[in-house]
Formats: structure tokens, C-alpha cells, sequence
């Protein structure tokens, strides 16, 4: 069977996250043809060979361009900062690429459109890499909220929380604190954090239709990692908001680096009619589960120790009773982009998915600038 042959470009925290899925999802799961690490392609040749080298690409370019240009490239993998994800998903989708992109999809809505609509119009299998999905646990919460198990909802809770930016002098821009610099990153927590978040809840639990929200940046001004002069800080530190789904469901979302104690504290809760859901990424193999319609002498809270093989993708791992980890959400991710085209269903959340979003981050910096509800438009 013909290869699928990836090229990626950024060799960064999700540069490797995403090279170790590439090469692992093969010895786990069935796949109808194999994964070839093509190329990286970097600015920095060094750095790129040697990330290159660790992962096993067979070579290097340090121009997305020319890589986007190579004919031996199926796939074009975006691991790099968030202002240049529009530019090179658009020029892949020209040249006819597969896409995967790493989250949030774009620095803001009406650039998530165009790119959206650049894929679209290409016809070229595309996907965003929200791997928090396919942690096991969050999709067996999935499985059993679309098996009615909840019933109706009437709570939607989510925090992101994170302390590592609390000090003064930790830079804007630059690699590791591009984050913090909102001309790479387009926002702070609200499109880094919350965006995880409100992916989740629209898979979940359905569209968002309006949100109220609040942002504080609280250092406003750190240096910049690349020129070394002071200058203000554009990106919002902490955000939070309440939100009306669609289905009638209220909610909370909060997200922060000012958390002292918490370094990547995502937990979501679900109160439905019959049963509550929660999860906590510190403890991402359980499933927390209560439900009302148990005997009442043994009714409480249940946790589910998410490790069996009836249990979402744990029969392709150890033997019951073994958990996984954080970067097997990234395998999942793409086991099911390679099972959708095989199938022809494509797997989300693409671009339209993640443009969604998008949506939900942008009415949420409006409203903390207007102090009002927004409306969330649909993708
Ligand atoms: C930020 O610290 C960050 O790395 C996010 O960018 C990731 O998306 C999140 O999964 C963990 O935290």
C-alpha cells in the first residue's frame, strides 16, 4: 500500500508531541498504509536536523514553501506558532495537502474562515489536533452522554488552570514564550486554554449560543525575548465566562497562568437529570461518575478506572487494568485521522470543528471588551 508521507513543519513541544504519534500509532493500530517521516522543516537548520535526527525524518527543509512544494509530500503536519498556521494551510491546501493543525486553528474567526474554506474548496482531508478528545476517558464521557445516560443537561463546568507566568520577568516572544507575545499567539489563556476547553464542550454537549466573559491581564509589560525591550503585554493572563448552550444548559469556563499550585489543571463537570461526568487532566484515566438511579444504599460517586478493553482505544494498549498517558491522545488522533480516510467519514474535529471554536473565542474577547452577552455566529 502506498505510503502516507508527512511533512511537519515546527520541531517544538508539539513537534515532538505529534512526530511521537506518527511513529507509534503503526506498532498499535491496524493501519492500511504506513506513516513515512518525510521531512521536518524548521528555520534553524541545526536545530532542525537535530530534532530531524531524534525523530527519524529522512530529511530537512527550512522554507514551508519548498516543502509544501515537494511532490513526495502527502501531508503537511502544522506544529508551529499560531500566526503562521493560515498561511501555510492555505498554500497546502492549494497544492492539494492533507492537513493537520495544531490548535487553536488560527489566530482569530474570520482567519479560521478562510482557512476553512481553503480546505473546503481544495477537498483535502483535514484535521485539528484538539487531542483532549481522545484521552479514553473524556470519549467513554462522550459515549455515554450520546447514550442518553445523563438524560437532560443542566450544568456545563470547565477550568484550564496554570500558574507558570505568574513571575514578571518571564519574556514575551520567542521559542517556549511565543504564548505570551499576542502577535504570534492572537490571545492569551482565552485562545491557548479555553480553546481546549470549548472544544470539548462543543463536542459534548451541543453549540454555545451566547457568552458574557472577563479578561485581566496582570503584568501589563515584559520584555521581549527576541529585541529585548520592554513592551505591553496584548494577551489576556486570565479569562472566564458564563455561556447558554443551545440545549438549554448553563455554564461556567475559566482559564489562567495565575493559579499558584496548578500547572495544567483541566477538569470539565456535566450535570444531567439522572447522572453527573467529571474528569481531571491530572488524573486523566478516570472517569468520575455518579448516578442517581443506583440503589440507594450504594448510590455515590463512582470512579471509573479507565482501562479496559470495552473502554475507548484501551484494547489497543496493555492488558486491562494498565493505564495510558497524555501523549497517547495524540496516537487516537491519528489512528481516527487514517481510519476517516479509509472509511471516507472524516474524522473531527476539522477545520470547520475548529473554526467553531474559534468563534467561541472570539465572542468571549468581545464581550470582555464590551461587557456584554455576544452572540456565537456558527461555523
Ligand atoms: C500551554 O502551556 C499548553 O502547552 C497549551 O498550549 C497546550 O495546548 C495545552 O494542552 C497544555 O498547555
Amino acid at each position: 500500500m502506498k505510503p502516507l508521507n508527512i511533512g511537519i513543519v515546527g520541531y517544538g513541544f508539539m513537534g515532538r508531541a505529534h512526530s511521537n504519534a506518527f511513529r507509534k500509532v503503526g506498532n498499535f493500530f491496524p493501519l492500511d498504509r504506513p506513516i513515512v517521516l518525510k521531512a521536518a522543516c524548521g528555520r534553524d537548520a541545526a536545530k532542525t536536523q537535530a530534532f530531524a535526527d531524534t525523530w527519524g525524518y529522512e530529511s530537512i527543509e527550512t522554507d514551508w514553501k519548498k516543502l509544501i512544494a515537494r511532490a513526495d509530500i502527502d501531508l503537511i503536519d502544522i506544529a508551529a506558532p499560531n500566526n503562521v498556521h493560515a498561511e501555510i494551510a492555505i498554500a497546502a491546501a492549494k497544492a492539494g495537502k492533507m492537513i493537520l493543525c495544531e490548535k487553536p486553528l488560527a489566530m482569530n474567526a474570520p482567519e479560521a474562515l478562510v482557512m476553512t474554506k481553503a480546505v473546503e474548496k481544495a477537498k483535502v482531508p483535514n484535521m485539528v489536533w484538539y487531542n483532549y478528545r481522545r484521552i479514553p476517558a473524556v470519549t467513554l464521557a462522550k459515549q455515554l452522554i450520546d447514550e442518553g445516560k445523563l438524560g437532560k443537561i443542566f450544568h456545563y463546568r470547565a477550568k484550564f488552570l496554570q500558574d507558570w507566568t505568574i513571575s514578571a520577568d518571564v519574556p514575551q516572544g520567542g521559542p517556549g514564550t511565543w504564548r505570551l507575545d499576542a502577535s504570534v499567539a492572537g490571545s492569551g489563556v482565552t485562545g491557548d486554554l479555553l480553546a481546549h476547553c470549548i472544544d470539548t464542550a462543543l463536542w459534548l454537549n451541543g453549540s454555545i449560543d451566547k457568552v458574557t466573559a472577563m479578561t485581566e491581564t496582570f503584568v501589563k509589560e515584559r520584555q521581549h525575548a527576541l529585541t529585548g525591550k520592554k513592551q505591553k503585554v496584548g494577551i489576556d493572563d486570565a479569562s472566564a465566562f458564563l455561556a447558554r448552550f443551545s440545549n438549554g444548559s448553563l455554564a461556567t469556563f475559566e482559564a489562567t497562568r495565575y493559579a499558584r499550585g496548578h500547572k495544567a489543571l483541566y477538569t470539565f463537570e456535566i450535570n444531567g437529570e439522572h447522572a453527573s461526568i467529571s474528569w481531571d487532566l491530572h488524573d486523566l484515566h478516570r472517569l468520575q461518575w455518579f448516578d442517581h438511579r443506583d440503589p440507594g444504599i450504594v448510590r455515590g460517586w463512582r470512579s471509573i478506572h479507565v482501562s479496559d478493553g470495552d473502554q475507548p482505544y484501551m484494547k489497543n494498549w496493555w492488558v486491562p487494568g494498565l493505564q495510558i498517558g497524555y501523549e497517547h491522545s495524540f496516537v487516537h488522533q491519528v489512528a481516527d485521522f487514517l481510519a476517516g480516510l479509509a472509511s471516507g467519514q472524516p474524522a473531527a474535529p476539522t477545520f470547520r470543528d475548529g473554526l467553531a471554536t474559534d468563534l467561541v473565542t472570539d465572542a468571549v474577547l468581545k464581550s470582555a471588551k464590551s461587557q456584554r452577552w455576544e452572540k456565537v455566529k456558527r461555523a
